[in-house]
């Protein structure tokens, strides 16, 4: 299986995430994709290769094109402001105010996000579009005939909504796999998002289309991030009435009751007839995720490939989350060694 990894993930590089109260070292470091690096190719996945490049014509499809401008010039015009800190949105456009993007840039950081723990940096628009080009390259791979690819993506994008960015993501990398291999032929595409968190970005890119169906396993959002969004009561809209579905889970969910939620997301996905299928693979469902509640084991992420791989479908996996501890890498090696069987 091939790997698609971009050492451009090294300019996501933030000093500051807004938590409790303080500006700490962000979870989403450089670190965590090093750490994976490293153990899938000490699991003998050795075939890693750096993404093509890619134009935008693939996000502009999901992402409106003032937000991908907003993206690529906050940084410059919050130092052109004189702010000496990282760039970290403060005012909301909330219920019953108005939505209209505001000339200055820390009214437009508010605009464009949902959430005030994620700084805009000076290269992290570099690297969310290195980012973006790894799934792009992973979904073009299996167009070529491969039955499966790993996307290294970081930062992750499965918060990313038409226009909004947070939850440490900017572009959404699984949408854009997704909607690459629709462009190449396969008439109807899934999306599986098995991290800890609700994918609110990708279900609000797919939510009113009927030829992506997306499914997300995810801490009920009544006790966890991103809590606006991945209610079960959420199934599409308009053509799309019927693609979404949401799996809320509860605090210490094992593997035993979140297989079941994946093997019916699974029946659903073939009932729906996707051709192909993207994984947004978040491992904070890890027993020891220091910003989650799952209760994985590093077993239980062999299984989870092993069933990945008996649908059959070809697969384009994009990292999504997964913090702090060292199994992260091995958690991740585990997925694809169940999926490549
Ligand atoms: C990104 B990905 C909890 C704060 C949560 C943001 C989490 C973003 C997760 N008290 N902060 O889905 O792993
Ligand atoms: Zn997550």
């Amino acid at each position: 299986m091939h790997i698609f990894y971009s050492e451009d993930h090294k300019l996501r590089d933030a000093k500051t995430e807004l938590f409790g109260g303080e500006l700490v070292a962000p979870f989403e470091a450089p670190f965590r994709a090093e750490w994976i690096l490293a153990a899938v190719k000490e699991a003998g996945f050795r075939d890693v290769v750096a993404p093509d490049h890619h134009g935008l014509d693939v996000a502009l499809k999901l992402h409106s094109p003032d937000y991908l401008d907003f993206l690529e010039t906050a940084w410059s015009r919050w130092v052109a402001d004189g702010y000496r800190g990282e760039a970290i949105a403060t005012c909301f456009p909330a219920r019953r105010m108005r939505q209209h993007p505001p000339r200055d840039i820390d009214g437009a950081l508010g605009y464009y996000s949902f959430a005030a723990e994620t700084a805009i940096t000076e290269g992290t628009y570099a690297a969310a579009r290195a980012a973006m080009d790894c799934a792009l390259s992973a979904a073009d791979h299996i167009h070529a005939g491969n039955r499966a690819a790993f996307a290294l993506c970081r930062p992750p994008g499965h918060h990313a909504a038409i226009d909004l960015y947070g939850g440490y993501s900017f572009i959404n990398n699984a949408a854009c796999a997704a909607q690459r291999l629709r462009d190449q032929g396969a008439a109807k595409v899934a999306v599986l998002d098995v991290d800890f968190h609700h994918g609110n970005g990708t279900q609000d890119i797919f939510y009113e289309r009927n030829d992506v169906y997306f499914a997300s396993l995810h801490g009920d959002p009544v006790d966890a991030f991103p809590y606006f969004l991945g209610f079960a009561d959420e199934e599409g809209a308009g053509e799309g009435l019927g693609t979404t579905k949401n799996y809320p889970l509860p605090r210490r969910t094992g593997y035993d009751v979140w297989s079941a939620a994946m093997a019916d997301a699974l029946a659903r996905i073939a009932a729906f007839g996707a051709e192909a299928m993207v994984v947004s693979l978040g491992v904070d469902t890890f027993e020891r995720d220091p910003i989650s509640f799952f209760r994985l084991t590093s077993d239980d992420y062999i299984r989870m490939g092993a069933a990945l791989k008996r649908t059959g479908l070809p697969v384009v996996v994009c990292m999504e989350g997964g913090y702090g501890v060292p199994e992260i890498g091995l958690n991740v090696a585990n997925v694809l060694k169940g999926l490549s069987g």
